[in-house]
C-alpha cells in the first residue's frame, strides 16, 4: 500500500485522529479542500440531532506547511463538538459500574453483541463508541485529500443515490445533473422520486423505522492499467470492494452492472472495443464498469453500493440483556432515520483513497511535479499502444 493511513476516535471522545502516509510533496493543500466534504458528509435529508451539533472542520496538526504538502506523515483531526456533553461517560480514568448511560440491550444488526462477547464488555457502549459511523467523518476527511491529488491527475468523481427505502430514481445518470444532485437533500437525480423519497423517510420515522438505500459513484479521467491481474490483492476491483464494504452498514457491491449482467448472455454484457486516431481506444458501452481483469480499462468508473437501514430503531426490535440474560426491547440511541445520502459522500471519498493508491503504486513520485510528468508520460504511451 502506497497511501496508507489509520484512524482512531469514538464517537462522543474528544476528537477523531488520523495519521496519513504516503502522500507526494507539492501537494496543494487547505482546509477548504475538506472542509466541504465533511459539510456534505453530514447533509441529508433524515439525520438525527446529531448532526444538528456536529460541524466538522478538519486540522491539519502535521504534513502541511504553507497551503502544500511536505511529503511528511499527515496528522489530522477532527474534534467532536459533542464530547463536551460526554466527558464524565467518556472520561479515560477509572469510573464506578455500573456506568451512566452504560448500554447492555444490544441492537439486531449492530456491533454491540457480536464486540460485547469478543472484547468482553458488558457496557456495550465500549464497543458502539467505535462500530459507529461518526468514524467515517475522518475517513471522509482522508478521501478528500485523495481526490485532491486526483484532480491534479485529471480525474473528477460523483456520488448519489439511485435508490432510498425502496424509492428508485427514474431520471438516469448525467454529469449534468451534477449541481442538481449537489443541491439535492437526497442526492438524487430525479426531483420526482425524491420528494417520494422524503414521504418514505417521514413515515418511517413516525413509525420509529429507518431505511437503507443504494450508493454510486463515478470517476472519469482515469487512465487504464491501475490495478493488476497478476495477483489477487492487486486486483483494483477487489481493493474497491473491500473498502466499499467497510462502510457501516454496507452489505453489497457491484461493479458496472454486474447483477444484471449475470442473468444475460456474454454477447450482451461484454463491451466492444474500438479504436480512432481522434479518441484512441475507446467503448460504445461501458457494462463493466471501467474495470476488466482487476485493471482500470480507462472508460467511467462505475461503483455501486447496497446499504442497510440503520439498526437502531426507536420501536426495538426482541433482544436479551447481556448483564440480566432476560428478554428486553434492543437499546434505543438517538440515531438517524436514513444516512443513505451521507454513505454516498463516503462510498466516494473511500473510492478516492483506492484510486490515489493505485496512482502512487503505478507511478511512485516523491513530488506532485514528478508525478505528473509519469502520469502524462504514461498518457502519450497508452494512446500510440
Ligand atoms: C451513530 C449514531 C448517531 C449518528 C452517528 C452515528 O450519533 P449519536 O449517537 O451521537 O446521536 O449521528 O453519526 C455521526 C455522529 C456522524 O458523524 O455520522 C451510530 O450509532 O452509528
Amino acid at each position: 500500500m502506497n497511501l496508507r493511513f489509520l484512524s482512531a476516535g469514538e464517537s462522543h471522545g474528544p476528537q477523531l485522529t488520523a495519521v496519513v502516509d504516503g502522500l507526494p510533496a507539492g501537494l496543494p493543500l487547505s482546509v477548504d479542500d475538506v472542509n466541504p466534504w465533511l459539510k456534505k458528509r453530514q447533509g441529508g435529508y433524515g439525520r438525527g440531532r446529531r448532526m444538528a451539533i456536529e460541524a466538522d472542520q478538519i486540522i491539519f496538526a502535521a504534513g502541511v506547511r504553507g497551503g502544500r504538502t511536505t511529503g511528511a506523515p499527515l496528522a489530522l483531526i477532527i474534534e467532536n463538538r459533542d464530547w463536551q456533553n460526554w466527558t464524565e461517560i467518556m472520561d479515560p480514568a477509572a469510573g464506578n459500574w455500573p456506568r451512566r448511560k452504560a448500554l447492555t440491550t444490544p441492537r439486531p444488526g449492530h456491533a454491540d453483541l457480536s464486540g460485547g462477547v469478543k472484547y468482553g464488555h458488558k457496557d456495550l457502549r465500549d464497543v458502539l463508541e467505535r462500530a459507529s459511523a461518526r468514524e467515517t467523518a475522518m475517513r471522509v476527511a482522508v478521501g478528500a485529500i485523495a481526490h485532491k491529488l486526483l484532480g491534479e491527475l485529471g480525474v473528477e468523481s460523483i456520488s448519489y443515490v439511485p435508490m432510498l427505502g425502496g424509492v428508485e430514481s427514474g431520471v438516469a445518470f448525467s454529469w449534468e445533473l451534477r449541481e442538481r444532485i449537489e443541491n439535492s437533500p437526497l442526492r438524487m437525480t430525479d426531483p420526482a422520486a425524491e420528494a417520494r423519497a422524503i414521504t418514505a423517510i417521514d413515515a418511517a420515522k413516525a413509525a420509529g423505522d429507518t431505511l437503507g438505500g443504494l450508493l454510486e459513484t463515478r470517476f472519469r479521467g482515469l487512465i487504464p492499467g491501475l490495478g493488476s491481474y497478476v495477483q489477487y490483492d492487486r486486483k483494483l476491483d477487489g481493493r474497491i470492494a473491500q473498502m466499499a464494504l467497510s462502510i457501516p452498514a454496507v452489505k453489497g457491491v457491484e461493479i458496472g452492472e454486474a447483477f444484471a449482467a449475470a442473468a444475460k448472455p456474454g454477447s450482451e454484457v461484454h463491451d466492444a472495443i474500438y479504436r480512432s486516431e481522434e479518441r484512441g481506444w475507446y467503448r460504445r458501452s461501458n457494462r463493466a464498469g471501467g474495470l476488466e481483469g482487476g485493471m482500470t480499462n480507462g472508460e467511467e468508473l462505475v461503483v455501486r453500493a447496497a446499504l442497510k437501514p440503520i439498526a437502531t430503531l426507536m420501536r426495538p426490535l426482541p433482544s436479551v440483556d447481556v448483564v440480566s440474560h432476560q428478554m428486553a426491547d434492543a437499546a434505543r440511541e438517538r440515531s438517524d432515520v436514513t444516512a443513505v445520502p451521507a454513505a454516498s459522500v463516503i462510498l466516494e471519498a473511500l473510492t478516492a483513497i483506492v484510486l490515489a493508491d493505485a496512482y502512487l503504486e503505478k507511478f511512485g513520485g516523491d513530488t506532485l511535479a514528478e508525478l505528473r510528468e509519469r502520469v502524462a508520460a504514461y498518457r502519450e504511451r497508452v494512446r500510440e499502444y
